[in-house]
């Protein structure tokens, strides 16, 4: 298997996350991708390489160029404003407030943030450029050799939408090579999310197309965030009637429950029939995760893995997240051993 990696990661390795009213060090940090790494070394995965330039008309394909914008100037004007930390959003168009871009970062930011525990620093937008870029050198490798690869992407991408920032992502990883499989021929793709949260992002973009199934498997709404997507009532609307799905999954749900699930979604991607299937990796269903509530042992990694596997599509792991530093690299390394048979 082919592994994508870009050293530009640690460009985005802001210090503070807001967290049950502190601020800490932010869950999502460079050392979670140093420790997959290792793994792969470690387990003899060679065939490592960096991505190719960023491609930003694929980009343009998913996100609009305002958002973009502001992701490439945001830390620059809050610099600009005499801000001295880093670029958190703190203000919302909440109900029956107007959806108006303000002029002023402190402003802009809350229009283009879903969340406020993710923030902007000086290298930000380079590392998400190269995050980008990764995914979309694994998706020309798959599409061109049938080989599975694996973009190890960070920061991670299933939350963003076209136009918002959140959950620690920025541009949509999954979702830009969705569509490079699709602008370079494929006609229908799926992409199974099966980190913790729900991947509202992804689901947002593909949301009325019937030509990218998505399904993902998380944490219920109610108690996790999210919070405001990811009910399985959201099944997709006009042409995407019925290519939504998602499996909403109680606290301390064991992998019985959570492989029924998932045996219920590799159904439904066996009759859709993909030309490629993209497996949002996030390992953050691991029992000891320090922000999710799934209770997968590392063991259960691997069986998930070869039951991707049995689907035999041409398959694109991209990573998302998993905050069990320790664990983060055997649980995901599993995924991919238990892939390979
Ligand atoms: N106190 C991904 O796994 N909420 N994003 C954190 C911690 C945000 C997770 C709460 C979780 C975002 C890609
Ligand atoms: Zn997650």
């Amino acid at each position: 298997m082919k592994i994508i990696y870009s050293e530009d990661h640690r460009c985005h390795f802001p210090q503070g996350e807001l967290s049950g009213g502190e601020l800490v060090t932010p869950f999502e940090r460079p050392s979670r991708v140093e420790f997959v790494l290792a793994r792969l070394k470690m387990r003899g995965f060679s065939d490592i390489s960096g991505p190719g330039a960023y491609d930003a008309s694929a980009v343009a394909r998913i996100h609009d160029a305002d958002y973009i914008e502001f992701l490439q100037t945001a830390y620059a004007e809050w610099v600009a404003a005499g801000f001295r930390g880093e670029v958190i959003a703190n203000a919302w168009p909440a109900r029956r407030m107007q959806w108006r871009r303000p002029d002023f970062i402190d402003g802009k930011a809350g229009y283009y943030a879903l969340a406020g525990e993710t923030a902007i620093t000086a290298g930000t937008w380079q590392a998400v450029q190269s995050s980008a870029a990764v995914a979309l050198t694994a998706q020309k490798l798959v599409q061109g050799s049938r080989d599975a690869a694996f973009a190890l992407c960070r920061p991670p991408g299933h939350h963003a939408p076209r136009d918002m920032y959140g959950g620690y992502c920025f541009l949509n990883n999954a979702a830009i090579a969705a569509q490079a499989f699709l602008d370079r021929g494929a006609q229908r793709i799926a992409i199974l999310d099966v980190d913790f949260h729900h991947g509202n992002g992804t689901q947002d973009i593909f949301y009325d197309r019937g030509d990218v199934l998505f399904l993902s498997l998380h944490g219920e709404p109610k108690q996790a965030y999210p919070y405001f997507l990811g009910y399985e009532d959201e099944r997709g609307s006009g042409e995407g009637e019925g290519f939504n799905v998602n499996y909403a999954l109680p606290r301390g749900t064991e992998y019985a429950q959570w492989s029924a699930a998932l045996e219920n979604a590799c159904g439904r991607i066996e009759a859709y029939g993909p030309d490629a299937l993209i497996i949002s990796l996030g390992v953050d269903t691991f029992k000891k995760d320090p922000i999710s509530f799934f209770k997968l042992e590392s063991e259960d990694f691997t069986r998930y893995g070869a039951r991707i596997a049995a689907l035999k599509r041409p398959t694109l792991f991209v990573m998302e997240g998993g905050y069990a530093i320790d664990e983060i690299g055997i649980n995901t390394v599993n995924v991919l051993e238990g892939f390979l048979g």
